[in-house]
């Protein structure tokens, strides 16, 4: 029996209550291999009572604790809030495996400081013409895994800037962002990114009312010229890109617009997608108009936007439409004719739609509403079809009747956002202002809880404020169950005081097995930006490299870069001096870099490794130049040397014993000292083994 089975053997005896006293072993026990540190005593029993922790605390360690080298079961994506970025997390081990460089530069990562191949560069050239400035952050809300079928399938991740109108494809082979869009009608969304079942489109849609086209008009004419907007974004799979001239948008009331989610199964073909201030308040508080938050709370109800894609697909495809910055718009008076768009009411403020597994129910959270709404779509789909309205809204939308769309309320507690599923017939949602998760049957589905349908089962108190909640699997038609991810915006007290800015809290809740209530196994501090939505997937869907597949890849386009080399060499063609530099451990090659004052300088480096984890930095002083060469990787840099002087370049990753030798000199002579440039490509450097 090898030892740390003993030992785990011995903390499960302490569980069950059996605590040992100091001194005293129960049979059994041996003692652990390794010192324990200092003060605590070295056997499972005895630590436990000298960290004085409850039966309950053992076990949630025991489900928790990741042995060295073990993996975890699954992985959570979640956004960076207004870090701009995405973090992925092993369950239930709750550790950060990564960030991914979405919107904001990262210099380990070598993104958005000097590499041409990167998302972030090719963006910010692109919307040089459309965009003020150059953007480098962005408020990352909602990620959305490619599915299949309903399902995730492991190869590609959205996710949705709320701050300026964007979306991030991310390829999980390499976990690197491989394109930004930026809409070019509308700047900025909520609805944002939720994909259809097949991901044959990403869905953004906007939050706050604008005019179109990134207009102006005075907020006086609010309900003439101000509107909002739901963009499909056509993915290309094969390509990996999502395709502006293939993707198109519906217009919308100058309500707010809020979160959405796409039908599937019964429901696919339908996205839904919440609003908020159908109230069209326009703020004002300084001229003595009512502030937003309650000039967009006074109605009863607010809309359920209800769009049928696979309609609106047919209209776009028979040119009903208007072409805007590339972009083809299905205007409201269209869709409104062609049947594309019905609204349901649905109580105040409502926050997350959700829709269930079998895509039969759709669920609301309305902040100010103690209940979650269930809509069924068979209802919704028969009030459309018998024009069961209770009437229209001011732009001619038609409503359908409440009371003829709604299946149940539940009522479950204060302040209900958002909610998952699980494979037993319950869903979770989560309670801001209750800060608690609640536990609730759903009725008329596949698994029913033995509860029976539509009840209130029980609810586990979280630390503190939560928003979303992610369960694994829990937004597919094939949730896992097991484990459940409270995202809390507070912390308050949970963690040792680091300064006014405070951590957010994930806390780990195992669900399973369902008869024997929520537990809470894990705080994880959030030392990172605010995460908002995560997606929770098996880990053993995702299929990522080793290493690139070729010697001299280019991650952007994913093949081979025709700037890909073998051997270090320069060459100058008039001022401009292109060197193809490789990178093995531990050297570069060339070792020299000589050139005059002026000169534009186009800079390759390939890193020759086939060895897992072998990878190599590059940069050079004063050129805010940072590049991570990943085993395989070619990557640009271009800059004109500007600044004369000598500058040593060097592996910015502790790559191997001789690591801090993998340098060069980069020397920028005074353009009359040069003359007719000289360049030195190193001769000294023979060693070609790696
Ligand atoms: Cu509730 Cu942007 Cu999804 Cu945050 S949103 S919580
Ligand atoms: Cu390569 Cu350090």
């Amino acid at each position: 029996m090898n030892t740390r089975w003993m030992v785990v053997g011995a903390v499960a005896l302490a569980a069950a209550g059996v605590l040992i006293g100091r001194g005293s072993k129960p049979s059994g026990t041996v003692t652990a291999p390794v010192a324990a540190p200092a003060g605590l005593p070295a056997d499972a029993a005895g630590m436990v009572q000298a960290r004085q922790l409850s039966p309950q605390d053992v076990t949630a360690a025991l489900a928790t604790y990741m042995p060295t080298g073990r993996y975890d079961d699954y992985l959570m994506f979640a956004s960076g809030g207004h870090s701009g970025q995405m973090y992925v997390i092993g369950l239930p081990s709750m550790r950060v495996l990564r960030v991914i460089a979405a919107f904001s530069p990262d210099s380990w990562q070598g993104y958005g400081v000097g590499v041409k191949e990167s998302a972030l560069a090719e963006a910010q050239a692109r919307d040089a013409g459309l965009r003020p400035r150059s953007l480098t952050w962005a408020d990352t809300h909602h990620p959305a895994l490619s599915e299949t079928q309903g399902d995730y399938d492991g190869q590609y991740l959205f996710i949705g800037d709320k701050a300026n109108g964007r979306l991030a494809v991310i390829d999980l082979r390499d976990f690197e962002t491989k394109q930004i869009v930026t809409n070019p009608i509308f700047n900025n969304n909520h609805g944002a990114a939720f994909v259809t079942p097949d991901t044959e489109y990403v869905i953004e849609s906007s939050q706050f009312a604008v005019p179109l086209d990134n207009r102006y008009a005075p907020i006086t004419e609010y309900q003439q010229a101000y509107r909002g907007l739901a963009t499909f974004w056509k993915f290309d799979r094969a390509a990996g890109r999502l395709a502006l001239d293939q993707s198109f948008a519906v217009e919308l009331p100058p309500y707010w617009q809020d979160l959405s989610d796409a039908g599937k199964l019964a429901s696919d073909g339908f996205v839904f997608i919440n609003s908020l201030n159908t109230e069209m308040a326009t703020g004002g508080i300084e001229e003595g108009n009512p502030p937003f938050e309650a000039g967009a709370s006074e109605r009863d109800m607010d809309y359920l936007h209800v769009i049928n894609w696979k309609k609106a697909e047919q209209v776009v495809a028979a040119g009903k439409v208007t072409t805007m910055k590339g972009l083809r718009v299905v205007s409201l008076p269209t869709a409104i004719d062609e049947g594309i768009l019905h609204f349901v009411p649905e109580p105040k403020s409502p926050h997350g739609v959700d829709v269930c597994p079998e895509g039969s129910h759709i669920v609301i959270g309305g902040k100010l509403d103690p209940h979650v709404t269930i809509f069924n779509i068979r209802l919704i789909q028969q009030a459309i079809a018998n024009q069961d309205y209770e009437g229209k809204d001011p732009y001619g939308v038609p409503i359908l009747r409440f009371d003829a769309v709604k299946e149940a309320q539940v009522e479950i507690g204060l302040g209900p956002l958002h909610t998952q599923f699980d494979n037993q017939g319950y869903a979770y949602t989560s309670l801001f202002l209750d800060s608690s998760v609640a536990r609730w049957s759903m009725g008329d589905c596949k698994y029913q809880a033995p509860e029976g349908p539509w009840k209130l089962v029980e609810k586990l108190p979280v630390s503190y404020n939560i928003g979303h909640l992610a369960a694994a699997e829990g937004d597919t038609v094939n949730p896992d169950g097991r484990y459940l991810v409270a995202l809390n915006k507070w912390s308050v007290d949970r963690f040792p005081s680091l300064g006014p800015l405070l951590p957010q809290n994930l806390q780990l809740v195992d669900i399973q097995p369902p008869g024997e209530g929520m537990r809470l196994l894990y705080d994880m501090p959030m030392g990172l930006g605010e995460p908002h939505y995560a997606q929770i997937i098996k880990a053993d869907k995702i299929k990522a490299w080793d290493v690139y597949p070729e010697v001299g890849w280019d991650p952007l386009t994913q093949a081979k870069s025709p700037h890909a080399s073998y051997e270090g060499k320069v060459e100058r063609a008039g001022n401009t001096v292109e060197i193809w530099m490789t990178a093995i451990r531990s050297h570069f090659e060339p070792e020299r870099v000589s050139l005059a004052k002026g000169d534009r300088v186009i800079w390759h480096i390939t890193n020759l490794e086939r060895t897992r984890d072998a990878t190599h930095g590059f940069t050079i002083p004063g050129y805010n130049v940072a590049a991570s060469i990943e085993p395989g990787e070619t990557v640009t840099v271009e800059f004109v040397a500007d600044q004369e002087g000598v500058y040593p370049y060097y592996c910015l990753e502790f790559c191997s014993a001789l690591h801090l030798e993998m340098a060069g000199y980069f020397l920028v002579a005074p353009p009359s000292a040069v003359g007719a440039p000289k360049l030195a490509a190193s001769a000294a450097d023979e060693t070609t083994s790696g």
